[in-house]
């Protein structure tokens, strides 16, 4: 073996692929699972799947320049890692946050390859975005600059080649316009993104899937220990897609909601956010695009922590849906201190190394991002399949097969992750995530 330990190839990673540490991170944490396999796979380290898998098939990065409502003009960087085309076509989110760069986007492209194949779905992983800031901006702004993106963008996708979709600050408004742009550039009508409006080829439950997957994946945790949702108390963080429909899901199988945020503050509301509460907070988040701090305003029960997390907040289950790193090993502590036993990620790597390493200490039932936070992009790819059939399944019908999927997935990493009594979805999320890959690229040769 060309490495003789994980820490060792690390040093060949942060010499290759400088100044990236959410890079680092992703890949520490998944090359740690994955190298015993390695070590007792022969065939894997003849092929070098190491180096070949850490290192983006491309990496496209672009000028977006746009004019704002006023005529002046603006510059931003755009981007699309397409990391591994092995079982499919690249799939992933478009990301426009001012935070974006090349190691964050890496690291989620090269997250999504795992989860991906975890899905049990054809995708190939991938991400984009750019660093544009959607608050503060007027609808045209949004749109000017979603078609500048497109207009670059769509040399390098396509219904069989790439997939993008949204994530955090692209929705269905962007997902619209950069539609609008590509089908004009191509003059065809094909499924080139996923997360599409129900009018023009979009599927039921893709907006509710992230949400409802993450639920899904804690409910199957959970059970694991002959527990529900009923009764519990859950912290949820961020006030975006993800976090709305995991609120709807967790009221529906009988849990209490607490908390909320974004990246100004909490709310916390012991009372519970019940349905006619998250209709506000809907409301106030995609429609009039206001700050989660206006919630103590209309319910004055509530508190408002300015510049916290939720994680001092006692809950015995937490779905971080915000960001990455958001936290702690503290956090990690304090939420173990209070009780929390349950974490279910639906954000993309919310927990930072020393939090994962608190969580698994303490024998958490802990769903890391790649496997819990599966049912977005897995809903994805039966938008695709809609798309390519030419009709629309029911509700229903794309609400059983995400459960499946999110129930499959959960098999999946106790395959992998057993460990005596404990199941360590770390490891069984990416050895199971990983295995589909390099086996395929074997079978693929040397390309
Ligand atoms: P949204 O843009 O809809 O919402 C993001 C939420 O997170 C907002 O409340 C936002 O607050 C908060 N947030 C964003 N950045 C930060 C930050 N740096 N610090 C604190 N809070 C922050 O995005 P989504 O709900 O779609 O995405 C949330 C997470 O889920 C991301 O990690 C994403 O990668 C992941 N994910 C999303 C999927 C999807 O289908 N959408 C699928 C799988 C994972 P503010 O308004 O202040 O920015
Ligand atoms: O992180 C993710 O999985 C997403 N943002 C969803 C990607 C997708 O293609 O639906």
């Amino acid at each position: 073996m060309m490495y003789k330990t994980p820490e060792d190839f690390m040093v060949y990673v942060k010499a290759k692929n400088p100044n990236q540490p959410e890079f680092h991170q992703a890949v520490d944490e998944v090359i740690t699972s994955v190298w015993s396999v390695i070590e007792n796979t022969p065939k894997y380290q003849a092929a070098n799947i190491l180096e070949r898998i850490i290192e983006p098939e491309r990496t496209i990065m672009f000028k977006v320049t746009w004019t704002n409502d006023k005529g002046g003009v603006e510059v931003n960087k755009g981007y699309r890692i397409q990391m591994n085309g092995a079982i499919g076509p690249y799939k992933g989110g478009l990301r426009f946050h001012p935070s974006v760069n090349l190691s964050v986007l890496k690291f989620l492209a090269f997250e999504q390859v795992f989860k991906n194949s975890l899905t049990t779905l054809p995708m190939g992983g991938a991400k984009g975005g750019a660093d544009f800031d959607p608050k503060g901006k007027s609808d045209t702004e949004v749109m000017r600059f979603c078609h500048n993106f497109m207009l670059e963008l769509s040399r390098h996708i396509g219904p069989n080649t790439d997939v993008p979709a949204g994530d955090i600050g692209v929705s269905g408004r962007e997902i619209g316009f950069m539609f609008g742009m590509y089908k004009k550039l191509r003059n065809e009508f094909t499924g080139v993104l996923t997360g599409k409006s129900l009018n023009w080829g979009g599927s039921l439950i893709r907006p509710e899937a992230t949400g409802y997957g993450v639920t899904y994946f804690a409910q199957e945790m959970l059970k694991t220990r002959n527990e529900d949702f009923n009764g519990k108390t859950v912290a949820i963080s961020g006030s975006g897609n993800v976090a709305q429909y995991a609120v709807q899901k967790v009221n529906e199988l009988g849990g209490k909601v607490v908390t909320l945020s974004d990246s100004d503050g909490t709310i916390y509301d012991s009372d519970g956010i019940d349905n006619s509460k998250l209709a506000y907070v809907m409301d106030l988040k995609n429609n009039r695009r206001g700050r989660i701090v206006e919630y103590v305003a209309e319910y004055r029960n509530a508190k408002y922590l300015e510049g916290k997390r939720p994680w001092e907040i006692e809950c015995k289950v937490a779905l971080p849906c915000a960001t990455q790193n958001e936290i702690s090993g503290e956090d990690a502590k304090t939420l173990v201190k209070n009780g929390c036993y349950c974490i279910g990620e639906g954000a993309n790597m919310p927990t930072n190394p020393e939090g994962v390493k608190v969580f698994l200490k303490n024998e958490a039932l802990y769903g890391p991002g790649k496997a819990a936070n599966a049912g977005g992009v897995a809903t994805s790819g039966l938008e695709m399949t809609q798309n390519s059939m030419r009709l629309l399944w029911t509700r229903e019908e794309v609400d059983t097969r995400l459960k499946a999927i999110m129930r499959a997935i959960h098999q999946t990493c106790v395959r992998y992750g057993k460990e005596g009594d404990y199941i360590n979805y770390v490891k069984g999320a990416n050895i199971g995530g990983f295995v589909k890959v390099a086996d395929t690229m074997i079978d693929q040769g040397i390309t």
